[in-house]
């Protein structure tokens, strides 16, 4: 597997040429999404959650130009300490190759690069979607535009109402992205179990999922596929609380004039700092949850296509 520009850890690798399951996180929830150390102790933990599944993990991100598939623990506490790492999205991937820079990359990248790489599953807390106030600002995260072209499967805990929630699934269904609640029949609100936006779609067992996305494959049907995996009922705020914190922290960055890619990175440091970091401790526990089903997910589509070949 030589591929220009990227570069795969020795147990990725080999996972790969074994068509073992492999799974891939994201690098902008560690640089830009949570604080130093939470951030590095949730990125060795979730890699430790998937491979008790029986998966290989794959943390990407781009270090010197390099796109990196599958990081060492020093790597992980680079990225979660240091200060000048760019935010990658589609738009900046490359240019962040190509000057040899170190970026950290976002749903839509991370996507971008693991399709590159030949994974199929990617577990992150929650993906960008359409900004409250879109009619003003144009705010569309990129990561909706993935996942309407490529073919990864995408496990999240919702989005956060930072969003427009019942708009960023208009975009979804405009894309033709499948979006199955795992186990629910609502899209979860990231923090909360729910947010009263009614899913289509609902699957309760991975062998479900599995059946689901070998058809899609079978059908020739490009683009991705979004889990909504809730936050676990013991873990999730209180929806009054968390709306209030969400509305003041957009009031905030509209005040202060926050635009482009540091809207979102604003509003989740924000949220962090007005619920004195009970948020935090949601969000680490909405990703350990979503790295266990991912790496469920992925263990039972290699099982089927085994038995299909036998
Ligand atoms: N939402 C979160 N945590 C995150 C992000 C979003 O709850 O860490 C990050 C992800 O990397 C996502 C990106 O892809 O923010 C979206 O940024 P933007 O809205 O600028 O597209
Ligand atoms: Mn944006």
């Amino acid at each position: 597997m030589t591929k220009p520009f990227l570069r795969f850890t020795p147990e990725v690798h080999q996972a790969l040429l074994d068509r073992r399951p492999v799974v891939a996180l994201e690098s902008t929830i560690i640089s830009h999404g949570m604080p130093y150390p939470q951030n590095v102790e949730m990125a060795n933990k979730v890699e430790s959650i998937i491979r008790a599944q029986g998966a290989v993990p794959a943390t990407i991100a781009i270090l010197d130009g390099e796109i990196r598939i599958g990081l060492e623990p020093k790597d992980l506490e680079f990225l979660a300490q240091a200060k000048d790492v760019v935010k990658v999205s589609r738009r900046d991937l490359a240019a962040v190759v190509a000057s040899k820079k170190t970026g950290a990359t976002t749903v839509a990248a991370t996507m971008i690069c693991a399709k590159l790489a030949g994974i199929e599953f990617f577990v992150t807390g929650g993906i960008g979607g359409v900004h409250r106030g879109y009619e003003e600002t144009l705010d569309v995260s990129a990561d909706l535009e993935e996942l309407g072209m490529t073919e990864v499967t995408v496990i999240c805990a919702g989005a956060k109402s930072i969003l427009d929630l019942p708009r960023t699934m208009e975009y979804l269904e405009t894309k033709g992205v499948p979006v199955i609640g795992y186990k629910t029949q609502e899209l979860p609100a990231f923090f909360t179990r729910s947010s009263g936006v009614k899913l289509e779609m609902r699957m309760d067992t991975p062998e479900e999922v599995a059946r689901f996305l070998a058809t899609k494959g079978s059908l020739g049907l490009k683009g991705g596929v979004l889990i909504a995996n809730p936050i676990p009922e013991e873990h999730q705020l209180d929806r009054s609380f968390i709306d209030s914190v969400i509305s003041a922290s957009i009031a905030e960055a509209a005040e202060k004039g926050i635009a482009g890619k540091e809207v979102t990175p604003f509003l989740l440091g924000n949220i962090v700092k007005r619920t004195e970091r009970k948020s935090l401790q949601a969000n680490l526990q909405l990703v350990y949850h979503n790295a266990k089903v991912g790496a469920q997910l992925a263990v039972a589509l290699a099982t089927l296509r085994h038995q299909q070949s036998l």
